[in-house]
């Protein structure tokens, strides 16, 4: 019979849906696991081979997991809301709940083609009001805790999007999401305190088992800075407050440097004998991004504060002040005390404008260049630290400011407060009121969902308005607290709202009292192996376990963490090597592969194709030679034996496989462990094959190509599905490799034996002997002219002097 993959995928993906082979348990006695990839944002363009490549690992570990007799939970959805779609839906004149709803369902049917093992029962979709419902919720918890606030300030604004962006939005000074130009807005917007979370997120990250590069990408965003505030006596009578890392350098400030939008800035403005030239700047520096302002190798401007001048509490001596877009307005105090000698751009701006360097630290030449190094030097031209090294000299001038009540020892964050609010349809209502007496009022839990509205246009406008703003009969509302007239916030929540805590919604998915049920998220959290992408490390992974780490606190999950293992996976490149895209031309259809070899060549391939976190070129040569493999696997199984143990030949390989593929899906290294289930049917095709040997292989391979494993499975009488099959047990001692003594013979004359593993070829079997103390010395000085080798026999050294 021929290998009809077609028809055998089709077979099988119904009955693994009618016999509901997938479905978790609530509740069940069997070990829960919990394995979780991200789900997709339901786009037009369909499922990528990007997807297919995290979506088939994670489908392996939760079916090998099943055969290990856990109650996995391995559910998928939709993270609908968003801007793709709304401009699909402007260019196209269809609403975007239509427009979604044709995406999902042509997602659904990709991954249904692939053979993806998801409980279906729990699908969600963060689009739907009874799921947004629970997004507005924590809202409303967020916000009734003091986590959620309005505020007025400058903010990310793509242009062409025509809406607010998050700082992790923004790329390289450019929308992530369609690369147009971001400039600074004044907008009044709602942010959620993500900072008052921020040790918090740092810390817990040391208990969990994510991958090194997810870790050290949180911290670096969260970015923890330890030092000291300083306050500066200025000649205006304002205390001006700095934040430093250096609060030894303290004798080297030899002058200061604001933020351009620094409040003293205004305040000073009618003493300042420059207003003309400052105001000018600060114009300037308002219409770039902080990326460009802090980029290091940009060139430093500034202006002086003519007339006010600040005092260096340590050398009491009088320094100027300057104004520098260098120094943003949204870190630390907004304000620095410039150190030319041991900062690298102070010490440019000290070159550029002409003022003193002075060298606190020993140990460079700081005319030169910054002398940075904090380990090896020592405190001079500094009075009472000097000769102390930079650490202990930290510790004795904070002690000194705290007691001359000048300053205070001071922690802080380059991670920002998260800006909420999007000026777009497609997304979740926020649920608050604005009420002219009352201020921001949250409707009540009772009024949830607070329903998206249909409008006939969704142009973003130029007003900075979302288009909601013009449905006036929507906006116009009561206030629920004194009942006068309000009128609702028209923001929307960002596209990250909804899959903040999608997690959490599966184990409980129709739960209309809570977000889940207490036993539900006592069960299944947290999360046990999470894979997902890169970019998502200082967003949505960094979100979600913000709200988590909330929901924890007003008691709603029993869990600190909502995931105790994150992994993440490589992209797949085109053919060339190159990323993927239309422009290019080599994009790879999941659905032309499928229609080509199968399901599980797709499979198998996309796990096959490297190291699985790395970026891996696609390779159709290496698609065939998936396809040829799984023939073979087929061939094998019509020609297996009866009869119930191991071929004595294969037994051992046999052993040694079940071990590396286990342990190979558990590192990841899927590539491994195909290539040893190709290696295994190489000694079938040798050494003939049994049912038994032939139905261990299916259990191995199933996880990778179920599908064909399912149907050789039941040609070859086997009980039951392969999928709920026992993972096999191995023997260590036969997985250990096979040895045998050899004979050593010099000249003929049996000297030695050694042992080398069974099927050795010569040049180990030399290096063996060689090794040998005997041997060694008997060829010690002598010249090897010949060497006669017989495999797992003998080897005779032909020896001249
Ligand atoms: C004096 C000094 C001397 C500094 C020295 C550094 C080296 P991180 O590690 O990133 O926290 N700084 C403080 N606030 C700033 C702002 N709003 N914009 C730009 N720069 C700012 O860096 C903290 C250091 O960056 C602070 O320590 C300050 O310069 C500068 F040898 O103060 B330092
Ligand atoms: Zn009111």
């Amino acid at each position: 019979m021929k290998y009809d993959y077609g028809r055998i995928e089709k077979k099988w993906q119904d009955k693994w849906r009618e016999a509901e082979c997938f479905q978790a348990e609530n509740g069940d006695k069997r070990p829960k696991y919990y394995a979780l990839i991200e789900f997709p944002y339901p786009s037009g363009h369909g499922l990528h081979v990007g997807h297919a490549r995290p979506y088939t690992a994670m489908d392996v570990i939760a079916r090998k997991r099943r055969m290990q007799g856990y109650n996995v939970l391995f559910p998928m959805g939709w993270d609908a809301f968003g801007l793709p779609t709304e401009n699909y839906a402007i260019a196209n004149h269809i609403h975007p709940a239509k427009v979604t709803k044709e995406n999902i369902a042509f997602f659904r049917s990709q991954l249904d083609m692939l053979g993806y093992s998801f409980d279906w029962s729990r699908e969600i979709n963060t689009t739907d009001p009874s799921y947004y419902k629970w997004t507005q919720w924590i809202f409303l918890k967020l916000f009734e805790h003091g986590l959620a606030y309005k505020a007025k300030m400058p903010v990310n604004w793509c242009t062409s999007c025509k809406c607010v962006l998050a700082n992790e939005e923004v790329v390289d000074n450019v929308c992530e999401r369609c690369g147009s130009p971001v400039i600074r807005k004044e907008k009044s917007q709602w942010m959620l305190k993500i900072t008052e979370y921020a040790q918090r997120l740092l810390d817990d990250l040391d208990d969990l088992d994510f991958i090194e590069r997810v870790k050290t990408q949180q911290r670096n965003w969260i970015g923890r800075s330890t030092g000291a505030e300083v306050d500066f006596a200025t000649t205006a009578g304002d205390k001006l407050r700095v934040f430093t890392t250096r609060p030894d350098t303290l004798f080297g400030a030899t002058y200061m440097v604001m933020a351009p939008e620094h409040e003293y800035v205004k305040k000073w403005s009618d003493r300042l004998k420059n207003p003309e030239a400052v105001r000018e700047y600060c114009e300037q520096a308002g219409r770039k991004s902080d990326f460009e302002r802090t980029e290091m190798a940009k060139d430093k401007t500034g202006v002086e504060l003519l007339a006010v001048r600040a005092v260096n509490p340590v050398t009491g001596e009088e320094i100027p002040i300057f104004i520098s877009d260098y120094v943003l307005a949204t870190y630390g105090t907004g304000a620095i005390m410039a150190v030319p000698g041991h900062d690298t751009r102070d010490w440019e701006f000290a070159k550029k404008f002409g003022l003193p360097i002075v060298e606190v630290v020993a140990g460079g030449n700081v005319q030169e260049e910054a002398f940075t190094d904090v380990e090896t030097g020592r405190m001079v031209n500094s009075g009472f630290l000097n000769g102390m090294e930079v650490a202990d000299a930290k510790e004795a001038i904070t002690r000194w400011l705290i007691e001359r009540g000048l300053g205070e020892a001071k922690v802080n964050y380059k991670l920002r407060d998260w800006v909420f609010s999007r000026q777009r349809y497609w997304g979740e209502p926020i649920p608050i009121v604005h009420c002219p007496k009352c201020g921001y009022v949250p409707i009540p839990e009772s009024d949830l969902p607070l329903v998206l509205p249909n409008v006939d246009s969704y142009e973003p406008t130029d007003t900075g308005e979302s288009p909601i703003a013009k449905m006036r009969d929507w906006v116009e509302t009561t206030c629920p607290r004194c009942g006068g007239k309000a009128e609702r916030e028209t923001d929307t929540m960002p596209q990250w709202a909804g899959s903040s805590w999608y997690f959490l919604r599966y184990t409980d998915p129709k739960d209309d009292k809570a977000l889940a049920s207490p036993e539900a998220l006592e069960y299944w959290t947290p999360v046990d192996w999470y894979n997902g992408g890169m970019e998502h490390t200082t967003l949505h992974l960094l979100y979600s376990r913000f709200w988590h780490k909330f929901l924890y606190d007003i008691g709603v999950v029993p869990t600190k963490e909502p995931y105790q293992k994150r992994t993440s996976h490589g992209m797949i490149l085109g053919e060339g090597g190159e990323k993927m895209s239309k422009s290019r031309g080599n994009v790879v259809n999941p659905n032309d592969i499928v229609e080509q070899y199968g399901a599980d060549t797709m499979r198998l391939y996309i796990m096959f194709i490297g190291d699985f976190e790395k970026a891996a070129p696609w390779s159709s040569a290496a698609v065939k030679g998936c396809k040829r493999f799984l023939d073979r696997v087929w061939n094998l199984g019509e020609t297996a034996a009866p009869g119930e143990e191991y071929t004595p030949a294969s037994e051992r390989a046999i052993h040694r496989t079940i071990k590396k593929v286990g342990e190979d899906i558990e590192a990841m290294k899927f590539n491994t462990a195909i290539a040893a289930l190709m290696s295994l049917v190489n000694d079938f095709a040798t050494n003939g094959v049994t049912r038994k040997d032939m139905r261990t292989l299916l259990i191995l391979l199933s996880p990778f190509a179920p599908h064909i494993c399912e149907e050789l499975w039941e040609m070859l009488g086997g009980k039951g599905m392969a999928c709920s099959q026992s993972w096999p047990e191995y023997d260590e001692a036969k997985t250990l490799e096979e040895e045998v003594d050899i004979a050593v013979q010099v000249g003929g004359k049996l000297k030695s034996t050694v042992k080398i593993p069974l099927g050795a070829g010569e040049a180990a079997a030399l290096e063996a002997a060689k090794a040998d103390e005997k041997i060694g010395r008997l060829t010690a000085g002598m010249k090897l002219v010949r060497v006669i080798y017989v495999q797992d026999k003998l080897i005779n050294l032909i020896l001249r002097p």
